[in-house]
């Protein structure tokens, strides 16, 4: 099948801003899922509110759009039915840190076999401009005109520590990346998170002025770096892309239908 099979030809054109990095991200996401082969009948795509939310509505896979927060829990329910799907879940940083942190959290410690990806612009697109856990000391927002005092933190740090057992990051300007992680994180078997720093020029851009939509993708080329590269030992504040953490632990829906089984035997 065709990448362009896998959309929904009705829902165009889309309605995220010009420069806006979602539309990069479902790229990507489309280029890891004609590379895997994967039929559109074997994926179910779950998504809460925002504009990296809407990404579900232009794929024509089986596709839920639900509560603000809750998509990891709607994927919980999906997943435990019908194990032999593949599910995967697109959250913004509000979405699935702010008010979705402790389901994040917890399907982490689970391990259910879903693919979190979060796009990460540091703030609430949809909305119009608030800040997010991910905004960052000093920073503007529509509801911080006179900056920010609320610290960010690591979205894949959290993702590890929480238990997820396939951890990457990348950024827009690394559409490769974008593609070869989202393919990977499929592929785990367990909960695997790819945060993808995407840019929304709209609000964080402009309450910022950080520049255009090239500007802020230019500026993950500059301020990223490979995991354990020389430049991060020079400049620490360089924030490091690639796969933190790839192992194998029992995954949970293999680990239910062992309790099933155990008590069905009555032992
Ligand atoms: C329960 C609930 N609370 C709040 C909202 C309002 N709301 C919709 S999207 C959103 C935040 C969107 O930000 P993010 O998840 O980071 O995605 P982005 O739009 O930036 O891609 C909020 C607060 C809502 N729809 N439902
Ligand atoms: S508001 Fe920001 S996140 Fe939403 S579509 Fe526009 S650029 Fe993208």
């Amino acid at each position: 099948m065709a990448v362009k099979d896998y959309i929904r030809d009705r829902f165009f054109p889309h309605l995220w801003c010009p420069g806006c990095g979602h539309g990069i991200v479902l790229n990507g996401l489309l280029h890891a899922v004609e590379k895997l082969g994967l039929s559109k009948n074997e994926i179910v795509m779950v998504s809460g509110i925002g504009c990296s939310s809407r990404i579900t509505g232009y794929v024509d896979f089986h596709t839920l759009h639900t509560l603000h927060g809750r998509a990891l829990a709607f994927a919980t329910g999906v997943k435990l039915s019908r194990p032999e799907l593949n599910l995967i879940v697109p959250m913004g940083d509000g979405d699935a840190l702010a008010i979705g942190g402790n389901h994040f959290i917890h399907a982490a410690r689970r391990n259910i076999d879903i693919t979190a990806i979060v796009m990460n612009n540091r703030t609430y697109g949809m909305t119009g401009g608030q800040y997010s856990p991910l905004s960052g000391y000093g920073t503007s927002a529509t509801t911080a005109p006179y900056s920010n005092i609320d610290h960010d933190f690591d979205i894949a740090r959290l993702a590890a520590a929480a238990g997820a057992t396939f951890v990457a990051r990348t950024t827009t300007y690394h559409i490769h990346q974008v593609a070869e992680f989202i393919r990977r994180a499929i592929l785990h078997e367990g909960f695997s998170v790819v945060e993808i720093m995407s840019q929304c020029p709209t609000y964080f851009g402009r309450k910022n002025r950080v520049g255009s939509a090239v500007d802020m993708m230019e500026q993950y080329k500059t301020d990223t770096t490979p995991i354990g590269s020389k430049a991060k030992k020079e400049n620490p504040a360089l924030i490091e892309r690639g796969v933190f953490v790839e192992k194998e632990l029992p995954e949970y829906c293999n680990e239910y239908n062992r309790i099933i089984e155990r008590a069905m035997k009555g032992h």
